[in-house]
């Protein structure tokens, strides 16, 4: 199948990952494709949020924006990690300024029979695999696209919580109130997930990423208990499968605020690790080995700062970090009220080491 698709022109981002030389460090930006963006901004006016993920034409045109804008490295497929729920039979709706907000969470542990599962992902999520296809056709070979799903953790946060949470209160009383339903409801989410990375990549995704966005919210024995076994068994699952499929596709894993974990999740077998910014990247080079590529770390809001100032912390941090086995990026997705121009800084300043 992959034969049917444009010759790739840049794989720095898949050489990086694998730890292979390049003639330049390979950068990408989380949220790439946002509301930074005015076209994007005059996009949402006109389409609900889940209707561009769920249009491959739209999703397309979306993941394309920020490719035709800046010199990236890769592009990212316009979705987001709540499809998952949704497969699951939540209602999930996206209120502009306010972000994702679940219609009926699970509020006790009689709701997990609500849980749909199994999901035939090839049914309920063919969406995104046909946005990957097409987009894949669209980018004619000049990036790679990654693919990307929200780990079990930070999706079982959102289905308890039902939407954003300081605390996370709600989705940790569960951990410890009942820590044996709590396992079945992020199996659950596992099974489908491993499902929907491997559709990802059989629909042409070139490089996965899995979002542990709400690591910081757990401490060190309830990420060993509650996340690190589903990172590990999804990364273990997709990569035996795709082998049979005849694919070697790196993996990244981003825990957001859970530098507590990134000596074990060093043992999972991804290839690439992302770092917030709120550790120095040499510290991370120390606790991370050197079989392993960072991808990170500027705080986004460096880019708040006049130019010389976004130039000065980007040679900072990829001098912390080095050259090899590294991909530039932020240390968590771009703001919606940056200047596009500073990001075109960032990714020049990374370009030009
Ligand atoms: O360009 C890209 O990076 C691709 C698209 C992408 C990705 C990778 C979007 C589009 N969302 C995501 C992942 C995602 N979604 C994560 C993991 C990464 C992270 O930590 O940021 C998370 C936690 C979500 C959940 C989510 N979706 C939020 C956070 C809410 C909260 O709890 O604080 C929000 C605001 C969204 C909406 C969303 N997703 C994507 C965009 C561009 C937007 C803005 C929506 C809008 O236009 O109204």
């Amino acid at each position: 199948m992959a034969a049917e698709f444009p010759k790739l022109q840049n794989d720095r981002i898949l050489r990086a990952a694998f730890g292979e030389e390049v003639d330049r460090i390979p950068v990408w930006v989380m949220r790439q494709a946002g509301r930074y963006l005015p076209e994007f901004r005059a996009f949402r006016v006109e389409h609900d949020f889940f209707k561009i993920c769920r249009t491959p034409e739209l999703a397309c045109e979306i993941t394309l924006q920020p490719i035709r804008r800046y010199p990236l490295d890769a592009a990212i497929i316009f979705s987001d990690i709540l499809v998952i729920p949704q497969a699951l039979g939540f209602e999930v709706l996206m209120k502009p300024g306010h972000g994702p907000h679940f219609t009926e969470p699970l509020s006790s542990i009689d709701d997990i029979a609500r849980i749909v599962t199994p999901v035939d992902v090839d049914k309920e999520l063919k969406y995104v695999f046909d946005a990957i296809t097409l987009t894949r056709h669209k980018l004619e070979g000049k990036v790679p696209l990654l693919g990307f799903a929200g780990a079990p953790w930070t999706l079982f946060s959102y289905m308890v919580e039902g939407g954003g949470s300081k605390t996370m209160s709600k989705s940790k009383a569960w951990l410890y109130a009942h820590p044996q339903e709590s396992h079945k409801v992020l199996g659950i989410i596992t099974d489908v997930t491993v499902d929907y990375l491997i559709g990802q990549v059989k629909a042409g995704a070139q490089m996965l990423q899995v979002f542990e966005s709400h690591a910081e919210y757990l401490g060190p024995d309830s990420f060993k208990e509650f996340a690190l076994p589903y990172l590990r068994d999804i990364v273990q699952r997709v990569k035996s499968a795709i082998k049979d499929l005849g694919y070697s596709i790196p993996m990244t894993v981003f825990a957001k605020g859970g530098h507590y974990a990134l000596s074990e999740l060093s043992t999972l077998g991804y290839d690439v690790i992302q770092i917030d910014w709120t550790i120095n990247p040499e510290e991370a080079r120390k606790r991370v080995p050197d079989n392993i590529t960072l991808q990170g770390n500027l705080d986004p809001c460096a880019l708040y700062g006049p130019a010389d100032s976004i130039q000065n912390a980007t040679k900072n941090m990829v001098n912390k970090f080095g050259k090899r086995r590294y991909i530039a990026n932020l240390g968590h997705g771009i703001y919606p009220d940056v200047n596009p121009e500073s990001l075109a800084v960032f990714i020049d300043a990374v370009h030009d080491f």
